[in-house]
């Protein structure tokens, strides 16, 4: 009887909506473009760069979040925003757009000795200012004291150093006459279409003018009028797709035809990889981001973007911080996106030059467990992060926690067994591994002085692992 009262109970919960229902499936009509996640060679180089630098550059960086002697301490590219600036006023910041210190040989050297493979820069923020000399409006580069096309020069130069170029856009534009937040009459629909002509115009100009351009960065597609046109964003998508193959767009671009952004109805990703985290992480033992590739933007102060004189406002991360992000961003089969906002002179700050040498000085020698790797499969211990190289044999041990104990716990799924360990700085020196029991280990390095975050390798063998296991039996 008591069984029979408990059947129901559990079926009954069945029924109720909402509750152990397995969700219908919608039919999405303008979801996911392509298989995820992609296989084809660009896709491949952009999982394996990992690092990148990302660039906020445009009409903000002149006024660096003052204005009129008051300095607001919000986002520097919300500026206009906070001051409550008139749009005309703003827009004549660009007379002063002369950018004498402009040099994007001298950046992409930065950028290289950063260590970073790829760099994503704004070519229109929301201010809807255009880096580059656009047939589509006046409101653009070739229109500034500057007048040259700075983004031609800044691809070339970092591609002459080896890195790959991907355009941030932003849909949201506060220069453009037809941008709604929401469409609610047939003014707003008509306004918003020429937004949206003007919008495909630029990205196919942007994706022509530069063959060399990997990816596509889409932002300010929060907003209602953008979620409410996802036929739009998908057949646009398809159109730069066709136009430039291989290139690679981040989830923010899509809403599907029911309003759902970055992952359409139905849950599936959207775009090529997953760009939600913004200023933040996903939890460190989160293995499910691990089955997608995804990417972290990160500010260095807490948020500032574009340019800000006074960053005495907020924390500024340390070199120290942003490694252990990236490491962890590597370790979940992620890219870390790291912003630097160049001045309005042209100049590069000394605070992110800084930050820029120390990461780099990081990088030289222990790179070999960021680029190329990822996700490793290993239970997080809390000295750090695992990386798998692309060696399978090797696993990296990136320590940022050094355990008081001065023993390294690692647990191998069955089946596998620690061969040796070594520092990556002197791989011809073993460390004492002590078996505890089959598959689980301590790795004893003989001293543990490091004062920065440091590399132990593991090489981890499958074959002899029967024997160790016969061996515990015994
Ligand atoms: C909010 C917001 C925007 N998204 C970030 C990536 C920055 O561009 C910021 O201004």
């Amino acid at each position: 009887m008591r069984n029979l009262f408990f059947c129901l109970l559990i079926l009954s919960l069945f029924t109720i909506p909402g509750f152990a229902q397995p969700k219908e499936k919608k039919d999405v009509k303008y979801g996911q473009l392509n298989e995820l996640p992609r296989q084809d060679e660009a896709m491949k180089k952009w999982r394996s760069n990992r690092f990148g630098q990302f660039i906020h550059w445009g009409l903000y960086a002149i006024p660096g979040g003052v204005w009129k002697g008051k300095t607001y301490n919000y986002a520097a590219e919300f500026l206009k925003s906070s001051a409550k600036i008139p749009t005309s006023t703003w827009d004549s910041l660009r007379f002063q757009f002369d950018l004498p210190k402009y040099n994007p040989v001298e950046w992409a050297a930065i950028a290289k000795n950063m260590g970073v493979k790829y760099v994503t820069i704004t070519t229109k923020h929301h201010e809807g200012f255009c880096m580059w000399p656009s047939q589509y409006t006046d409101f653009d580069i070739e229109n500034t004291p500057y007048g040259k096309d700075l983004l031609r020069e800044f691809v070339d130069a970092y591609t002459a150093a080896g890195i790959d170029v991907n355009f941030y856009y932003s849909v949201l534009d506060w220069h453009h006459t037809g941008w709604r937040y929401d469409i609610k009459n047939e003014e707003d629909r008509v306004a918003f279409e020429s937004l949206k002509e003007y919008t495909k115009n630029q990205l196919v100009e942007l994706v022509t003018r530069y063959p060399e351009v990997k990816g596509l960065w889409f932002d300010g597609t929060w907003d209602a009028s953008w979620k409410k046109n996802g036929q739009f964003s998908y057949e646009l998508e398809k159109l730069l797709k066709e136009k430039r193959p291989g290139l690679i767009v981040n989830s923010r671009m899509r809403a599907d035809e029911y309003g759902s952004r970055h992952f359409d109805s139905n849950g599936v990703l959207m775009g090529d990889y997953e760009s939600g985290y913004e200023r933040r992480l996903p939890d460190a033992w989160d293995t499910k981001v691990t089955t997608r590739d995804w990417e972290c933007c990160m500010t260095i102060p807490e948020n500032q973007w574009g340019y800000h004189k006074d960053w005495s406002i907020s924390h500024v991360k340390t070199p120290e911080e942003l490694i252990e992000m990236m490491v962890q961003c590597t370790s979940q089969n992620g890219n870390f996106l790291l912003n630097f906002g160049p001045m309005g002179n042209g100049d590069i700050r000394m605070e992110e030059r800084n930050i820029a040498k120390a990461i780099g000085q990081w990088m030289k020698p222990n790179s070999e467990a960021i680029y190329n790797c990822g996700y490793a499969g290993l239970k997080k211990q809390d000295w750090g992060y695992f990386t798998q190289s692309p060696d399978p044999s090797k696993v990296n041990m990136v320590v940022f926690s050094q355990p008081i104990s001065g023993k390294y716990r690692v647990t191998l799924p069955k089946g596998k067994t620690i061969k040796k360990a070594y520092l990556l700085s002197s791989p011809d020196k073993n460390l004492k591994i002590e078996e505890i029991s089959p598959n689980d280990y301590f790795i004893c390095p003989e001293k543990s002085i490091n004062k920065q975050a440091y590399v132990i390798v593991l090489e981890i063998s499958s074959e002899d692992s029967k024997k160790t296991f016969q061996k515990a039996l015994t």
